[in-house]
C-alpha cells in the first residue's frame, strides 16, 4: 500500500493544530503508521531540503524547522502522496484554495503549517530519513473498515 511522509511544522505544532490536522487525514480514511513528536537537527533539516540549498530562502527555512519540535508523520492509503498534497493545498497559504490545510490555516509561504511528499520517489526517500523501520507499524483495525 502507498505511503507518504509528512510533517507538521513547528508552527503547527506551536499553533496547536496537530490535532486538527491529523484528524483530517484520519477521517479522510487514511492510516496512521508512523507519528513522532521531534527535535529536527541541523542535519536532518539540511537533508531533507537538500533540493533548496542554493535558494536564497534555505538557511531560514533549516531556522525555522530546527526552531522547535515538529510532529513527523507516515500515512499509508491508496493514492496518499497525491491526496494528501491536495488536502494541504500549495506551498504559499495565500494561493491555497478554502478547505486545504494550508488555506484554512495559514498566509504566509515560511511558515506553510505543514510538509507532505511531493511524489512516490519523495515519499520513500524522505520516510527513509526520517523513521527508522522499526517505527513504521504494520497494524489491521480490527473492528474491520469500510474505507475499502
Ligand atoms: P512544498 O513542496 O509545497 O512544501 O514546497 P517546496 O518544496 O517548493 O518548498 C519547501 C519550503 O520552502 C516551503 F514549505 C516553504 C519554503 N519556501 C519559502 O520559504 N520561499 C519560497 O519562495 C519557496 C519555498
Amino acid at each position: 500500500m502507498e505511503r507518504t511522509f509528512i510533517a507538521i511544522k513547528p508552527d503547527g505544532v506551536q499553533r496547536g493544530l496537530v490535532g486538527e490536522i491529523l484528524q483530517r487525514f484520519e477521517r479522510r480514511g487514511f492510516k496512521l503508521v508512523g507519528l513522532k513528536l521531534m527535535q529536527v537537527s541541523e542535519a536532518l533539516a539540511q537533508k531533507h531540503y537538500a533540493e533548496h540549498k542554493e535558494r536564497p530562502f534555505f538557511g531560514g527555512l533549516v531556522a525555522f524547522i530546527t526552531s522547535s519540535p515538529v510532529v513527523a508523520v507516515v500515512l499509508e492509503g491508496k493514492g496518499v502522496v497525491a491526496t494528501a498534497r491536495a488536502m494541504m493545498g500549495v506551498t504559499n497559504p495565500l494561493n491555497s484554495p478554502l478547505g486545504t490545510i494550508r488555506g484554512d490555516y495559514g498566509i504566509d509561504i515560511g511558515r506553510n503549517i505543514i510538509h507532505g511528499s511531493d511524489s512516490l520517489e519523495s515519499a520513500e526517500r524522505e520516510i527513509a530519513l526520517w523513521f527508522a523501520p522499526a517505527e513504521l507499524l504494520e497494524w489491521q483495525a480490527t473492528l474491520g473498515s469500510w474505507v475499502y
